[in-house]
């Protein structure tokens, strides 16, 4: 069984969109085993994005990850980082596969609903970020 990180970000939360993606990751015989809503601070979305921090839209990713509430899970199932990327489509909405949570809903590239991580490594780590072992207990 393998684990990854998803995050409702704060445009999926704001359109009422959390209960759709859910249920999409459900339907895919996804688990959720560790579920919390909280506002990021700015520190903790630049710290959370640290990988990007060169990229030019780092300041305004980090910004709009701090814009409202977001909902952090823990996801598990055989194979959940690439589920759970097939279910989230490409970065880019205009490049996502028709039936992707992307397609369907995502306003443009940066406010794109739904963050999952991309590898075992930083799954790991971006698990960590939100939840204690305590948490994960489920
Ligand atoms: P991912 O979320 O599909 O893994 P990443 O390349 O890791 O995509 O980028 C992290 C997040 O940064 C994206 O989900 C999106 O919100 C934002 N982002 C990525 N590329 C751009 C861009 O070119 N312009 C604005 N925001 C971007
Ligand atoms: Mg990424």
């Amino acid at each position: 069984m393998e684990r990854t990180l998803s995050i409702i970000k704060p445009d999926g939360v704001g359109r009422g969109l959390a209960g759709e993606v859910i249920g999409r990751m459900e339907k895919a015989g996804i688990r959720i085993c560790a579920m919390k809503m909280v506002r990021l601070t700015i520190e903790q979305a630049r710290m959370f994005y640290a990988v990007h921090r060169e990229r030019p839209f780092f300041d305004s990713v980090t910004r709009f990850m701090t814009s409202g509430p977001i909902i952090a899970m823990v996801l598990e199932a055989e194979n959940v980082i690439k589920k759970n990327r097939d279910l989230m489509g490409a970065t880019n909405p205009e490049q996502a596969l028709p039936g992707t949570i992307r397609k369907d809903f995502a306003s443009d590239v940066e406010k794109n609903i739904v963050h999952g991580s991309d590898g075992p490594e930083t799954a790991a780590v971006e698990i960590k970020f939100f939840f204690s072992d305590l948490e994960m207990q489920q």
